[in-house]
């Protein structure tokens, strides 16, 4: 078929990025940035470019499967049969234990259409509140913030406002990782506008400070005591804006007493930074002409999220910084349709169109458009009380889509127990392999990226239509036709023999009634349509009908979304992190983000190329941490906090503060036994019940496993990955990845305390294919070591170093340079297994600074050390020429060299 390009929009983060997907009609050939999308104008980073490298088809959930009981196997089952069990499970459970015995699980990452045909299933069709999404772990606070201080959930702010601001503060955001492309939107606005002043707020050195004229290391969990600290004194300079404060707020003598109390010398002492950093920054603030933050999950996923969004919002509301080009509060959206599933009320407190389940009222006007007699009042759980209910036996049945709850919700043991004790679990997934596959009775193959249809609204308010490429694999079915397909079922039961409210027969009729609900509310989109967008090109809300454009800034009149029109202070005193360090556990865990990984991976893990930057799960601890521990890089401990414990190799790296560890989030069970999420905390803020996934307790112990095991194998990775995943539960400590751009391979890192039942080792060996055929093998039992290779065609293909592993950086590399010498042949027959000679140092640890021009970081050590400076590096190596994820970390190189810093920090 001919080449063919469709236009849609990124499916990972909340920027929003338009694509242009490159196919034939069958298959995703290519991807490229959208010169005429305005999130991005053509830019994308090395997630999006990657995005036709990912979602390797053997890791796709092709075709309904089905169990009958716990413990048995799963089976292929069909559209018809799956969806009338489920509709027939859930019908005699609701029954039998009343509609709020039953869930909805769903995500930031569906449609607004599905989120629309979801809400009305479980508000009208089921008469449950039971729907809550994983944006409680990600926007609830931010939503909190935005209604307590503003009076709706809408960020006011506009992507321009990062070229317009003079003053940027970003908080507890990681955007040069996060949100890559507005990240090299405000570098370039920088380099243009050299005068405008960024400051940075994150207990750790991350590539984002590489930006930073100021970097605050914060004690983990203190933003509130800074904030409160920075209005003291903004208030005692008079660098406030009185006339806003008089005409467009109320509420700030409270407040002013509260923060009388935060004077520069205890805030310092809190946060952990110097008085001079504080007053620079508060004077920054207090005397810009425009006064711009950014912030993300530093701020909400705390058991003060509320508080530091509200307490943040204040400092714009004092100065006025708000409703004018470049200034305002501006949350940046994690996941690509949060936006959306806030405006269609997928939160359990929430409802379509920015209402609330609990105000009466509201649920009249939603239950009179849906033509039912009310909605329920009962209050639903949210998504730490669902599991949690869950675990208690509450809920009989649960529905989850589009989310992988036992990889990313805090304190797995709970969760996963909840998953077990919960009779009915229907999983509506894009990929069979999440950690969360393994609990479903029913899993509902989904269409993913490129092959579904809908809206998405992202970071800046702004809708784009996501556009359908290709058709989805096997029987895999877009996420609203599944919803409506089942409410149909669901409603023979529930509603017999009365009119449907679900006649929708494609994803434009869902859009077209949801939002006939958001008229004359805040976010009024009655005017846009995917007709529109299609015409016109993607459109920021308010939109109503009749409206030419869509809306840039909000509160430009300084007339606020609450009851009076005033915006609020909001005084809330500082509250210190939940589990704060003590001799049991001395350490915070921080967990966040990589740079080219997303969540729990079920996509970008099946991409090699996507492991190059880092290519394991470290735990990243100040090289103080490392002496007091007696511990060097590499070395394997046992990570442990309340609630459970992880083996995991520890690194050296100064950008964490001592007293502080840094373990990324997106290894699950899978990829790292455990997973990070068996260490946190299910802690949460009492108003937005967002969990505390930044700071746990841990401490570290140390772990003798002696006997290792190393092991690689190229090929079909996912069907090793597979066989071999489940033979490595023996082992104390598991680690797998990916390894290679043009033959992947899989990795496997495990150890334990003494060596396997040589059964154990055989059957892995039998799965690497090291059994029979051309294998070369030494084994010397009484020492427990021995080590296999196999030879293909002069190259190897498969290696399996167990007992010891001191050669694999020296095999890997053989492998990488698709060699097998006679060295290799010697090494092999010879008893000792240390690799013949000096292993290069650069092997070791040698990363892919630059994903889209494959140049390593020696590479661009190389460089540096032969006196090229960026631009020489870019124009000799190509890097950073591309999407330019990689020009920070390359900047730091860089600076490393030349000593110096420019940043006080
Ligand atoms: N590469 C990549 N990009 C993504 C995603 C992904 O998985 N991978 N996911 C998307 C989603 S859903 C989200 S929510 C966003 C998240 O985007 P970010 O929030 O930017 O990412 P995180 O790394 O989770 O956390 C940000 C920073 O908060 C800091 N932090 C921790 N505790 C505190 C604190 O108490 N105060 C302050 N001020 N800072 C603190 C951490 O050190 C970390 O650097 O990323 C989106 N973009
Ligand atoms: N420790 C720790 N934990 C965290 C965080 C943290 O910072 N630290 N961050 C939290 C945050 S902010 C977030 S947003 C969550 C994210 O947590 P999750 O929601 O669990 O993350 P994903 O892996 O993106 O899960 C989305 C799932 O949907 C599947 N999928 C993809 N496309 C489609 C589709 O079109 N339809 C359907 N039905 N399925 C599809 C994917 O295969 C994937 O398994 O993690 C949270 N957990
Ligand atoms: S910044 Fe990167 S991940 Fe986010 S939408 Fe754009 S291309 Fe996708
Ligand atoms: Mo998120």
């Amino acid at each position: 078929m001919d080449r063919q390009i469709t236009a849609s929009t990124c499916c990972y983060c909340g920027v929003g990025c338009g694509v242009l997907i490159e196919h034939n009609g069958e298959r995703i050939l290519g991807v490229s940035g959208d010169p005429a999308h305005p999130a991005n104008f053509g830019k994308l980073c090395s997630k999006g470019s990657t995005l036709h490298l990912t979602g390797d088809v053997t890791a796709r959930a092709l075709y309904p499967e089905l169990r009958l009981g716990k413990g048995l196997a799963r089976h292929r089952s069909d559209w018809d049969s799956a969806l009338d069990h489920a509709a027939s499970v859930f019908a005699a459970t609701i029954t039998e234990h009343g509609p709020d015995s039953v869930a909805f699980y769903i995500s930031g990452q569906l449609l607004t259409e599905d989120y629309y045909a979801f809400n009305k299933l479980a508000r009208a069709l089921v008469g449950t509140n039971n729907i809550d999404s994983n944006s409680r772990l990600c926007m609830s606070s931010a939503v909190v913030g935005y209604k307590r201080s503003l009076g709706a959930d809408a960020p006011p702010c506009s992507y321009e406002d990062l070229e317009l601001s003079d003053c940027v503060m970003i908080v507890g955001s990681n955007m040069a990782y996060a949100h890559p492309v507005l990240f090299r939107r405000l570098e370039e606005a920088r380099s243009r506008r050299p005068q405008m002043k960024v400051v940075v707020i994150d207990p750790r050195r991350t590539d984002t400070c590489d930006l930073a004229d100021l970097h605050l290391a914060i004690l983990p969990g203190t933003d509130v005591a800074l904030f409160h600290g920075i209005l003291h004194l903004l208030l005692w300079e008079d660098w406030i804006d009185r006339d806003f404060i008089r005409d467009h707020t109320e509420g700030l003598a409270e407040l002013k007493s509260l923060v009388r109390d935060y004077t520069p010398q205890m805030v310092s002492q809190l946060c952990g930074i110097s008085v001079e950093q504080l007053q620079q920054c508060a004077e920054w603030i207090g005397t810009s002409s425009s006064f711009l933050s950014l912030w993300c999950m530093g701020l909400n996923q705390s058991t003060a999220g509320s508080a530091k969004n509200s307490a943040l919002i204040n400092l714009h509301l004092a100065t006025g910084q708000i409703g004018r080009p470049g200034a305002g509060p501006f949350s940046l959206t994690g996941q690509p349709n949060a936006m959306g599933g806030r405006e269609t009320g997928s939160l359990s407190n929430l409802l379509p169109g920015h209402r609330d389940a609990a105000n009466a009222e509201h649920r009249a006007e939603v239950a009179a458009y849906w033509g039912v007699d009310q909605l329920p009042e009962k209050p639903g759980l949210t998504a730490i009380e669902l599991f949690e209910q869950m675990a208690n036996g509450k809920i009989k049945a649960l529905w989850i889509a589009c989310t992988n709850p036992a990889q990313s919700l805090p304190d797995q043991a709970t969760v996963r127990a909840a998953l077990q004790a919960c009779p009915f679990v229907v999983l509506q997934e894009a990929f069979r392999t999440t950690e969360t596959a393994r609990f479903a009775d029913l899993l509902l193959p989904a269409a993913s990226w490129g092959e579904k249809e809908g809206c998405v609204t992202n970071s800046e308010r702004r809708i784009s239509h996501v556009r359908q490429a290709i058709a989805a694999p096997g029987d895999a079915r877009p996420d609203w036709a599944i919803t409506v397909d089942f409410a149909q079922r669901l409603e023979k039961y529930l509603r017999p023999g009365q009119t449907s409210l679900f006649a929708f027969d494609n994803p434009v009729q869902l859009f077209d009634e949801y939002k006939q609900l958001t008229r004359e509310r805040d976010l009024d989109l009655s005017g846009i349509s995917h007709a529109l967008i299609d015409r016109l090109g993607p459109q920021q809300w308010p939109f109503p009908s009749g409206a030419v454009e869509g809306t840039t800034r909000l509160y430009v009149d300084g007339v606020f979304a609450t009851a009076n029109g005033r915006a609020q202070f909001i005084a809330d005193p500082y509250r210190a992190a939940k589990e704060q360090r003590d001799a049991r556990f001395p350490l915070t865990l921080i967990t966040g983000r990589l740079r080219d990984q997303w969540h729990g991976m079920s996509r970008t893990g099946t991409a090699a190329q996507l492991f190059g930057h880092v290519s394991e799960a470290v735990l990243s601890l100040h090289p103080e941490e490392l002496r007091r521990h007696r511990l060097q890089t590499g070395d394997l401990i046992s990570l442990k906090s309340r609630r459970g414990a992880v083996i995991v190799p520890v690194a050296s790296d100064d950008s964490v503060r001592p007293g502080q560890a840094f373990l990324p989030m997106h290894f699950g069970d899978r990829f790292l036994k455990g997973g990070a999420n068996s260490l946190t905390l299910p802690a949460f803020d009492p108003l937005s019940k967002q969990p505390e996934l930044k700071h746990s307790g841990v401490r570290l112990e140390p772990v003798q496993l002696s006997w290792q095991l190393f092991a690689l194998i190229e090929g079909n990775v996912q069907q090793h990955f597979e066989t071999l995943r489940p033979l490595c539960e023996a082992f104390s400590y598991v680690s797998l990845s990916l390894i290679g751009r043009e033959r992947p391979a899989l990795l496997i890192r495990a150890a334990s305390a003494a060596a396997p039942d040589p059964h154990l080792l055989h059957d892995i060996d039998q799965c690497l294919g090291l059994n029979d055929g051309p294998v070369l093998a030494y084994d010397d039992p009484r020492r427990a070591i021995g080590k296999r290779v196999r030879i293909e065609n002069g190259r190897i293909t498969a290696i399996r170093l167990a007992g010891e592993t001191l050669a694999r950086h020296w095999l890997q590399n053989l492998w990488l340079e698709g060699r097998a010498d006679e060295q290799l042949r010697r090494w092999l027959l010879a008893p000792l297994s240390a690799p013949p000679g000096q292993i290069d140092a650069e092997v070791i640890g040698n990363k892919t600074l630059c994903n889209c021009k494959n140049v390593s970081q020696n590479a661009v050590c190389t460089g540096i050390r032969r006196g090229l400076d960026l631009q020489g590096l870019k124009q000799e190596l190509g890097c950073g020429t591309q999407c330019g994820s990689c020009v920070p970390e390359i900047k730091r190189l860089l600076a490393a060299q030349a000593q110096p810093q420019a940043a006080i920090s």
